[in-house]
């Protein structure tokens, strides 16, 4: 009778353990069996009852049922293990012939960018590019330009000044200074280059920034010719018409002198933080030379005359870009870079 039970017992049972089709209905089915309470453990109480000679014998069938079991249950156990492992392999695939994508290439700063495509499109048309150094003396960043010691537009620009009297040049206009004794008259320059303020940083100021300085002189330099130069470079970056205005403007190098502003590119003119709610950014003032310049520069203003504009090269990047921020540009965040 108890072997009758026995035998199909560990039937049924094998039966289960190859049908389950997870782990968990596996350990089901082991508990339900081989548990300590389980059938098995169930039917080894019925041997009480009987003679010694039975209970040997179905103590031993109970033994190799429950060996046999835990061998089927071990067996379809490491099966599960076994196709887990693979689909892991699987996923995890990778073919080591293929070659090595090898380090992502760093690209530009658009800063870089902007400046050298006005470089490119100037020396194309015969203008020299000058540098000038960032550590500049009083004289060339304020004197030279017609703003003497004691002159209220020194404080127009919030300036670093160290400790042996040179400053941090505020503007990239010394290299005016430096040009005219450079290339003396006729001459046609740019010199782009940073520039730095000590200012309240916001959206749209930073204290660190890009300048393009542009100037000409020669015989009859004008503001038509300097409309057309300013004109010309507009169009080249933003490669279509762009809404400026031209509004007088104050800077002691430069009589008659204009603020030229774009209409603001981020909001498109209705206002926004960028261009402090007006729609409009200063981007590049300008004027004609003042005399004073021309002859602390040793050319003679009654002989030639000529025009200077000072771009905001940063404010440039933002516009074409559509950067909101000015401090993204100097943030060093690589999501921010990788999108020029
Ligand atoms: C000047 O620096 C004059 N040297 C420009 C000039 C040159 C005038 C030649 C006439 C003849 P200004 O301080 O306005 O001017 O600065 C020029 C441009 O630099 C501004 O129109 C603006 O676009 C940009 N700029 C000024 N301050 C900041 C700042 N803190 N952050 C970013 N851009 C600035």
């Amino acid at each position: 009778m108890l072997d009758q039970q026995l035998e199909s017992l560990a039937a049924s049972t094998r039966d289960r353990i190859l049908a389950a089709a997870t782990s968990d209905q596996l350990e089901a089915v082991r508990v339900e069996v081989l548990g300590r309470k389980g059938t098995l453990a169930e039917i080894s109480k019925g041997m009480g009852k009987l003679t010694p000679d039975e209970r040997k014998r179905i103590g031993q069938l109970l033994n190799a049922a429950k060996t046999n079991l835990e061998a089927a249950l071990e067996s379809r156990q490491k099966q599960f293990a076994d196709a887990a492992l693979n689909a892991r392999l699987e996923a995890e695939w990778i073919d080591v012939t293929l070659p090595a994508p090898g380090p992502r290439p760093g690209s530009l700063h658009p800063l870089t960018q902007i400046q050298q495509e006005l470089e490119d499109l100037f020396t194309s048309m015969g203008v020299a590019v000058l540098d000038g150094p960032e550590v500049e003396s009083e004289y060339n960043n304020f004197d030279a330009l017609n703003i003497p010691p004691d002159h209220p537009a020194r404080d127009m620009q919030d300036t670093f000044w160290l400790a042996d009297g040179n400053v941090l040049r505020t503007h990239t206009s010394p290299v005016q200074v430096r040009g005219m004794a450079k290339l003396g008259p006729p001459l046609l320059m740019i010199a782009p280059g940073r520039v730095f303020r000590n200012e309240e940083v916001d959206a749209s100021h930073e204290h660190t920034f890009y300048q393009l300085e542009g100037m000409m002189v020669g015989r009859d330099v004008s503001i038509a010719t300097m409309l057309y130069f300013m004109k010309l470079l507009l169009r080249h970056i933003f490669g279509r018409e762009v809404t400026v205005r031209l509004r007088p403007g104050f800077f002691p190098f430069v009589e008659p002198g204009f603020e030229l502003d774009i209409q603001c590119l981020i909001c498109g003119g209705p206002g926004c933080p960028v261009c402090k709610h007006s729609g409009w950014v200063e981007l590049m003032p300008c004027g004609l030379v003042h005399p004073n310049v021309l002859r602390m520069g040793g050319i003679d203003p009654d002989e030639w005359s000529g025009f200077a504009f000072g771009l905001g090269l940063t404010r440039l990047v933002m516009m074409r870009y559509g950067i909101d921020d000015i401090r993204h540009l100097q943030s060093g965040d690589l999501r921010f870079l990788r999108q020029f």
